[in-house]
């Protein structure tokens, strides 16, 4: 009853809210194991928009943003192609490619990605600058939702691909349940008191670690103490 007790109080813990503003998780391997696991008690959906911003240096193909159902385990993925200018958005099982977005090696950038399932088209902004808005499926999501960062699932909540793992950082994680304006997509690249997350808020987020990924304090550019210490060699590069 005791170790009972104990298996309920952690499961709890883990998925208690935490705000994360300021940090990132860092995905420092490729395995088939590892990845985050975020929350939602969200089990149905007309549509779907996902921000984040990460940080890779990986030129092959990998998974960003992975969410499955029991009937799609491809239900809305945002997967990078080996091709450097190519970025797949998959909704319902089905696969859209989008071209021409300049996704850069060793940087932070935005990435959002929506689906409207009214319509079928997804779209994405890399850095703010949105694709061409492009047919993918239409219809709705339904079922137990499991959303993967780190591993893209190949089934519900598995069928990790080592050659697909994300290695980097990610950070500012958010998911809403409609398709944001581009002036709201704008809002969250600037980071300028944008509405978080009504599925997914990374000011209060439910998730859990699976294996060595580490939550750490985001770093940027290079740290404000030293662009006072010293400010003519620092001030073009640093980020207040
Ligand atoms: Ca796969």
């Amino acid at each position: 009853m005791k170790c009972l007790l104990t298996v309920v109080m952690l499961t709890v813990c883990a998925a208690a809210p935490e705000d994360l503003t300021g940090k990132m998780f860092s995905f420092p391997q490729e395995t088939k194991t590892d990845h985050v696991k975020l929350i939602t008690t969200r089990d149905e959906f007309k549509a779907i928009t996902v921000c984040l911003r990460s940080f890779t240096d990986l030129s092959r193909n990998h998974g960003i943003f992975s969410l499955a159902t029991p009937t799609f385990a491809n239900a809305f993925l945002i997967f990078k192609k080996t091709a450097s200018d190519q970025i797949e958005v998959n909704a319902r099982n089905k696969g859209t490619s989008l071209f021409g977005q300049e996704y850069k090696l060793n940087t932070w950038q935005s990435v959002c990605a929506s689906w409207d399932g009214t319509t079928g088209l997804v779209q994405i902004w890399v850095d703010g600058k949105p694709s061409s808005r492009r047919y993918c499926s239409d219809g709705t999501l339904s079922g137990h939702t499991l959303i993967t960062l780190g591993q893209e699932q190949d089934s519900h909540g598995g069928g990790f691909d080592p050659q697909q793992t994300f290695v980097g950082m990610i950070a500012d994680v958010h998911m809403w349940d409609f398709v944001l304006s581009p002036c709201e997509i704008q809002r969250f690249v600037d980071d300028l008191n944008f509405s978080p997350g009504n599925v997914i808020n990374w000011r209060a987020l439910q998730y859990e670690i699976v294996g060595k990924i580490l939550l750490e304090d985001k770093q940027g550019a290079c740290s404000c103490l030293i662009k006072k210490k010293v400010p003519n060699i620092f001030s073009q590069s640093c980020q207040a």
